[in-house]
């Protein structure tokens, strides 16, 4: 069951990717870059250090008659010098290389974290909780905020600034092809920005153990077209439709008549719950319960009867809904693009 989970959710992605070794903007291509660079450097060090260690394998022993049968085979002074000197030298190599490699490392730290390069960054504000994602990007203008979960659409070749926080325990956002992880801690803001430089979509996951369902925090990052972008967000600016025919209409009635409205918003509808994620697109997504599921009629029905059997202990309580009332419900929530 689990892997089918994985892999269903994973197919759902086409040409997705998550990998820190394919990186897809700045920040993310300085870090494989020291990657590489130590993984260059560390092999050459273990290539000499193992040539030395065998050597004195390969060497022809000089022959048993040949040994002193007296004496306490202590070396001469030349040669106990010689052996100080060299092995005096290999320790302040050493010390040397591992300063040199604190230095690039710190180095690209400072220039990958922190705030965007570039002040005309999009702003994410990303509050993790047990166990997905709230995504909520920040503007100004309060009529131009949009709320989100689980999926966060970018411009492509514009720094977004992330503005990370957790409203429970510590989780950790990791989007391997964009930037490396960042702890999301309670009561902090940590800062970090991300950049993809070419359209695509880039799983990220919790990289900070997280409770029973650590496993099952995805997030999607959608990098499009800037216009696409533009698009998307002003679809995502829109509230919630009327629903327009009689079934949909009962649909709507059912998830303010059941407990849904008191964890889950839909904008443009008296749901206004912060337990849950924000529901006003959740038809626009391409999936479920942060990446758990692909985003399908099958799949809303099958977490709606029983989410604890899908995702073991997460805190959206069982709803017994009646048999006639689903699928209204699941024609409603379809309609919520
Ligand atoms: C006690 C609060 C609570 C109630 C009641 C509740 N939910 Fe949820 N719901 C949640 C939480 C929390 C999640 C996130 C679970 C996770 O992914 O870990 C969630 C997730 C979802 C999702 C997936 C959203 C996404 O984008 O991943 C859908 C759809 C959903 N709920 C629909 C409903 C419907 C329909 C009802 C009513 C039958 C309902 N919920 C009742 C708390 C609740
Ligand atoms: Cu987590």
């Amino acid at each position: 069951m689990k892997r089918v989970l994985l892999l269903s959710s994973l197919a759902v992605a086409g040409r997705a990717q998550q990998t820190a070794m394919d990186p897809a903007g700045a920040p993310a291509r300085s870090i494989a870059h020291l990657g590489l660079f130590f993984l260059a450097l560390l092999t050459a060090i273990y290539i000499v250090v193992i040539t030395f260690a065998l050597l004195p394998l390969m060497r022809r022993h000089r022959g048993i008659d040949q040994e002193p049968l007296e004496g306490n085979h202590r070396p001469s002074d030349a040669t106990e010098t010689r052996m100080a000197k060299r092995i005096g030298l290999a320790t302040v190599a050493t010390i040397l290389i591992l300063f040199g490699l604190i230095t690039v490392s710190v180095s690209t730290s400072k220039a990958t974290s922190g705030s965007p390069p570039r002040p005309d960054s999009l702003v994410v504000e990303i509050t993790a909780t047990q166990w997905w994602w709230s995504v909520r990007y920040a503007n100004n203008d309060a009529s131009r905020i949009v709320m989100a979960a689980n999926e966060m659409h970018i411009p492509v070749g514009r720094p977004v600034m992330i503005r990370g926080t957790s409203t429970d325990v510590i989780h950790s956002f990791w989007v391997p092809n964009l930037q490396g992880k960042r702890d999301l801690i309670p009561s902090r803001t940590n800062i970090d920005w991300i950049q993809a430089d070419r359209p695509g979509r880039y799983r990220g996951q919790c990289a900070e153990f997280c409770g029973l369902q650590h496993a099952h925090m995805a997030l999607w990052v959608v990098a499009e077209p800037p216009d696409r972008f533009e698009e998307w967000y002003s679809r995502q600016l829109q509230p919630a439709a009327d629903p327009a025919d009689p079934v949909r209409q009962r649909g709507q009635q059912v998830f303010m008549d059941y407990a849904c409205v008191l964890c889950h918003t839909i904008q443009g509808t008296q749901a206004a719950g912060q337990v849950g994620p924000d529901l006003t697109h959740l038809a626009s997504r391409l999936t479920i319960a942060a990446g758990t599921l692909p985003n399908n009629k099958g799949n809303l029905a099958g977490w709606i009867t029983d989410p604890q059997s899908i995702k073991p202990g997460n805190h959206m309580a069982t709803v017994p809904i009646r048999p006639e009332d689903m699928q209204p419900l699941l024609e409603y929530l379809e309609s919520l693009q």
